[in-house]
């Protein structure tokens, strides 16, 4: 499904964002108020925000004119009519919301896709009301959209597979950071947000702490630099306490807004933010806070709504936590975890899910998982899904990683690799914030720097060829890692780089070696040693880089030569690639020696006969990678 021009109804503080999200993710948008008042003010906050990121550096004046290039308004809905994705955002109004579907479908093209940013209301009640409630979904933005990168592609009970596929595609396009949920009240993070600020306001209510403390206590406990109270403060009072009233009618009386922030929408007030912190009563906060947050953490993910990655993934991109509940409990432990739940348990009997109960029982950490492996076929695609971090390389992450390429190894029906990137980055490199922490242990860097070396040779040693297809950043560890691939194919917008000594370090997963080795000492020292990142289009007349392709194609272009490869006498391949890899360590004599070995070994396989046997009958071969019979003499 292709979209080209997105059509964006309401053009207030979201609709705005959202259509200039669209616009700068390369998309003709046109947005849409029903006055030209309205019109001109939704159009004016757009300019205005532009004009605000041209004056902080965020924007060059040449972007911005290319982005409001692609950008009309209009005051006629009808006008949206030939749109592929409409995207609402109207005020919360249930009925307004209603008559705009029923108005949408009637005025369409039968294929244009429907999306709301809703945040109360579920989307299926509004898909309901088209002909087509497999063309419907959710797209929830968070504030402020064209800043924060979390959008929450909500996926209702009769939305078809390929529009989540487009929306969550259309979502990376536009900058987003996507994360998969189910149609439910609240959707993910808003029922974990509005959790943990509630409770903090429960916690003011009860006498627990002063609004200075609970703020720096939760703070110290996300790892955040704004607490609850300031937050509110900023995003305004009626907003809060609408939010939580809402999840209360939905969701249940846990979320009646605490009695300060009914008392406040009431007044109309903000928070009083004065006052000396307690450090005696922080930490009493924090640990009601990370308790009631992990327990509806692990409540939401019973329930089906999201997986624990995204979870975690959620709020550390939409809500800026240091890290995700999922990975805070494994972080603490099960024991430490438990003895938070406690008291939690007693107060909001049920709160804490059979889940978070089973896992604790089994004393086995949450299993989250940062590298996806996937086979189709004889493809196997190894994708890094750290994207709130650009994928950057730790120890989990490497083990992870070594481990999908042992699963490759292993399974002898996988003919070629794809090996990319989640979200923005390919692989920004390794993780530098573990390394920090590792720093003042020589022995811990030395592991770490062996176990990234080992993962690297893995890939290079791997039977199967190794395609990388580098959709964004490929930094220091990363563009290491693609250059132990067999072939890169680069997105246009990809930058690569070394930049390690910028860091006060120098490459150590092979940066010196494979780089040299493949584009020449003279391109290795520059990218080395002033750490400059290159265009893909210049990695590519390095010689670091087979082709560019356009961002949208490059999947498509890793997976045709991937298919083209799998369609290769598999023996055949392996030794060549085995023979292409000797030339790096062999005189020409020797390598000479090597190649003639190999191809005389692959000239005994079934394969030779029947690509030999197929070319004279004029007919595609059938290429089973059947080892040769060995006949003892
Ligand atoms: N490690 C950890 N986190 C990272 C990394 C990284 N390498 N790169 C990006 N991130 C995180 C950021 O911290 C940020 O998260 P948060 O907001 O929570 O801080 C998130 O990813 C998004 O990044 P930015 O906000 O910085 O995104 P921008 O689009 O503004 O910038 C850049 C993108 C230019 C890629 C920028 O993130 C950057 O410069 N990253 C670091 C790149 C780098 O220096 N890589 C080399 C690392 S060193 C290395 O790989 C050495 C390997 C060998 C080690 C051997 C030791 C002996």
């Amino acid at each position: 499904m292709r979209i080209q021009k997105v059509g964006v109804v309401g053009c207030g503080l979201m609709g705005s964002g959202i259509a200039q999200t669209a616009a700068q993710g390369g998309f003709l948008t046109i947005v849409r108020e029903p006055t030209p008042e309205l019109l001109e003010k939704g159009l004016e906050r757009i300019r205005d925000f532009m004009a605000k990121g041209v004056e902080r550096g965020k924007m060059t004046p040449e972007r911005r004119d290319e982005v409001w290039a692609r950008i009309r308004g209009t005051t006629d809905l009808s006008d949206l009519a030939d749109c592929d994705l409409i995207i609402e955002a109207i005020p919360e109004d249930r009925e307004a919301k209603k008559a705009l579907f029923t108005e949408l479908d009637s005025l369409c093209k039968p294929e244009t896709i429907f999306a709301t940013n809703t945040s109360s209301f579920r989307v299926a009640e509004f898909a309901a009301l088209t002909r087509r409630p497999h063309l419907f979904a959710g797209l929830h933005y968070f504030f402020p959209p064209v800043i924060n990168k979390l959008l929450e592609v909500v996926r209702a009970p009769e939305t078809a597979p390929e529009v989540v596929e487009t929306l969550l595609n259309f979502g990376r396009m536009t900058g987003k950071l996507p994360i998969l949920v189910a149609d439910s009240p609240g959707f993910a993070v808003n029922r974990v947000f509005i959790a943990w600020y509630n409770e903090s306001i429960r916690m003011l209510d009860e006498g627990v702490a002063n609004i200075p403390t609970i703020d720096a206590a939760a703070c110290e406990a996300f790892g955040l630099t704004m607490g609850p109270f300031k937050l509110i403060n900023i995003s305004g009072v009626p907003l809060a306490y609408h939010a939580a009233l809402s999840l209360s009618e939905s969701v249940g009386p846990f979320y009646t807004p605490a009695r300060a922030l009914r008392e406040r929408y009431e007044s109309g007030q903000l928070w009083d933010l004065s006052g000396e912190v307690d450090p005696a009563r922080k930490p009493a906060v924090a640990d009601r806070l990370l308790a009631v947050v992990c327990g509806v953490a692990a409540r939401v993910v019973e329930e089906g709504v999201v997986s624990m990655e995204d979870m975690d993934r959620g709020t550390m991109v939409g809500l800026r936590w240091e890290k995700g509940p999922f990975a805070l409990m494994n972080d603490l432990g099960w024991d430490r975890v438990l003895e938070l739940m406690k008291p939690i348990e007693e107060k909001y009997p049920g709160l804490i899910p059979d889940l978070l109960k089973k896992q604790a029982a089994s004393g086995q950490p949450w299993p989250l998982r940062y590298v996806r492996l996937s086979v189709e076929g004889p493809i196997a695609a190894i994708t890094m899904s750290r994207p709130e971090a650009l994928n950057a390389l730790n120890t989990q992450v490497l083990n992870e990683l070594k481990d999908a390429l042992a699963q490759v190894r292993a399974n002898r029906a996988v003919r070629a690799v794809i090996i990319t990137g989640e979200g923005d980055g390919f692989i920004a490199g390794a993780d530098i914030k573990e390394m920090q922490a590792l720093a003042d242990d020589p022995a811990a860097i030395r592991a770490f720097t062996e176990l990234g070396q080992s993962v690297l040779r893995d890939i290079e040693t791997l039977p199967q060829p190794v395609i990388a297809a580098i959709n964004g950043f490929a930094l220091g560890g990363g563009l290491e890692l693609a250059l132990a691939c067999d072939i890169r194919i680069a997105s246009s917008e990809a930058r690569l780089g070394l930049p390690e000594v910028g860091l006060g370090i120098m490459p150590g997963l092979g940066g010196t070696q494979r780089t040299t080795r493949l584009a020449g000492r003279g391109v290795a020292a520059e990218l080395i040693f002033t750490g400059d990142l290159v265009s893909a289009e210049e990695a590519a007349r390095m010689g670091l880089v087979n082709r560019v392709v356009p961002p949208g194609q490059l999947m498509e272009a890793a997976r045709r030569m991937a298919e083209r490869i799998a369609s290769r006498a598999p023996i055949a391949v392996a030794k060549a690639k085995a023979a292409i890899l000797a030339a790096e360590r062999l005189p020409l004599e020797e390598g000479l020696a090597f190649e003639r070995e190999r191809a005389l070994e692959v000239h005994t396989t079934p394969d030779r006969v029947e690509g030999m046997r197929a070319f004279v009958e004029k007919r595609p071969p059938v290429f089973t990678g059947e080892e040769p019979e060995i006949h003892p003499e």
